[in-house]
């Protein structure tokens, strides 16, 4: 029966890392998946983690289930964060989160709990955003739409994003990106999120917002300005979390999916409709890096120090961001790649063609998404200078 299967081409971004990988050339350079590195181009384990990690190996007692919600724990600790420590909608009871593997298995909870609950919506996805999500509202049955968001010239086309939805029926779900908007690296100014929220609230519309970033833009509270005004103002919404990147435990597959409503009653009906959801893809979420941010978040030490680790990690992203544009001056070119240093999180939509991306990788062993888009924190300070003459090459 299997004969008539046809094959299908693989993730073109995780592709990367096999390519980078059989590549000989000792200068070569890795701009292309999103994991964070360090000036050496490892990823290492983070401090706070590993401290976390050796707690939870001494008192760990069980390996049962933990339930279809996840640990209260990690829960918890997520809401605070997203929402901020005081934020009047978990005063109101109106949050509900529900532990998930990754913030992929949390989009895919949205994707599926949309489909279920609220039928004949479509979603409406930036255009361009992260390749995987318009897999994963495929995989659930979703009607998708685009809204413009980068024009042709290479920035943020607000009033194409703003007109685009101005179309969008009632009831429909839009999906944001928090900050760090993944490929492109522009993100929405407060005076711009407060627009999308009058639109939002203009035209009945359902915002889903992707927190796959939060703190490596401008700051752990900075980041979630959009997310909280929203929470705030709105009596529905959606959003998905993810502790891959600000805790460094990718492979760990943690994220949270969360749910606000209008009341605690509300809450409580459309949480139990998350569990269901939960349960008929994977039952109960795996523990181990909910654990670890739980023991972080809980735990003054450990959270100061986590929070250290994320201030150097953005620090550097955005310290590269400045030394690239810099390093670009004596070809005259600091000015056409200016924005770098303006986009926010890992990605830079640079601007440069798949052509001349082909000619990175060919002529200069420089690896990066055929959009043009470039991890920042896949830069090295040693190697600044051979890459902003391999960028002034391709771009004569
Ligand atoms: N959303 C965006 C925009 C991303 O870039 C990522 C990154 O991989 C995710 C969600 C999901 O991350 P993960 O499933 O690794 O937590
Ligand atoms: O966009 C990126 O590079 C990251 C990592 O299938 C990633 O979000 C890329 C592709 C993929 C899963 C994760």
């Amino acid at each position: 029966m299997f004969e008539q299967i046809a094959r299908v081409p693989g993730d073109a971004i995780l592709g990367l890392i096999d390519a980078f990988r059989q590549d000989t050339n000792p200068v070569k350079v890795d701009l292309g998946v999103g994991v964070y590195r360090n000036d050496r181009g490892d990823t290492p384990v983070l401090e706070s983690v590993k401290l976390a990690e050796a707690r939870l190996l001494e008192q760990e007692r069980t390996k049962s289930y933990i339930g279809s919600h996840g640990d209260p724990r990690y829960t918890d600790a997520v809401l605070s964060l997203v929402l901020g420590e005081r934020s009047p909608v978990l005063d109101a009871h109106r949050a509900s989160a529900t532990q998930s593997p990754g913030g992929t298995g949390a989009l895919r909870l949205a994707a599926d709990f949309i489909k279920a609950n609220l039928p004949g919506k479509s979603i409406w996805l930036s255009d361009p955003t992260w390749p995987n999500h318009l897999g994963i509202f495929e995989a659930a049955g979703l009607d998708m739409h685009r809204y413009p968001y980068v024009s042709a010239d290479n920035q943020l086309d607000f009033e194409g994003m703003i007109s685009a939805l101005e179309q969008a029926p009632e009831g429909d779900v839009v999906l944001l990106h928090a900050c760090c908007h993944n490929p492109s690296g522009f993100d929405l100014d407060h005076d711009q999120w407060r627009q999308v929220l009058a639109l939002i609230q203009r035209r009945g519309l359902l915002p889903l917002v992707d927190f796959a970033y939060q703190g490596f833009g401008d700051g752990l509270d900075e980041d979630a300005f959009g997310t909280r005004l929203l929470a705030e103002s709105l009596d529905e919404m959606i959003i998905t979390s993810s502790c891959s990147k600000n805790f460094g435990i990718y492979r760990e597959r943690t994220g949270c999916f969360i749910l606000i409503a209008k009341n605690q009653e509300q809450m409580e009906n459309v949480r139990s409709q998350a569990a269901i959801t939960a349960r008929e893809n994977y039952s109960n979420p795996p523990a181990h890096g909910g654990a670890v941010v739980a023991e972080i978040l809980g735990d003054p030490e450990l959270r100061s120090r986590w929070v250290a680790e994320v201030d150097e990690m953005r620090e550097r992203i955005n310290g590269l961001r400045r030394a690239f544009v810099d390093s670009l001056a004596p070809f005259g070119l600091s000015e056409r790649f200016a924005h770098v240093a303006h986009q926010r999180g890992m990605f830079s939509y640079t601007g440069l063609s798949p052509e001349q991306v082909d000619r990175l990788r060919d002529e200069f062993a420089i690896y990066m998404v055929r959009s043009g888009r470039a991890n920042v924190a896949g830069l090295r300070r040693e190697q600044l200078d051979y890459v902003a003459r391999a960028f002034a090459a391709v771009c004569q």
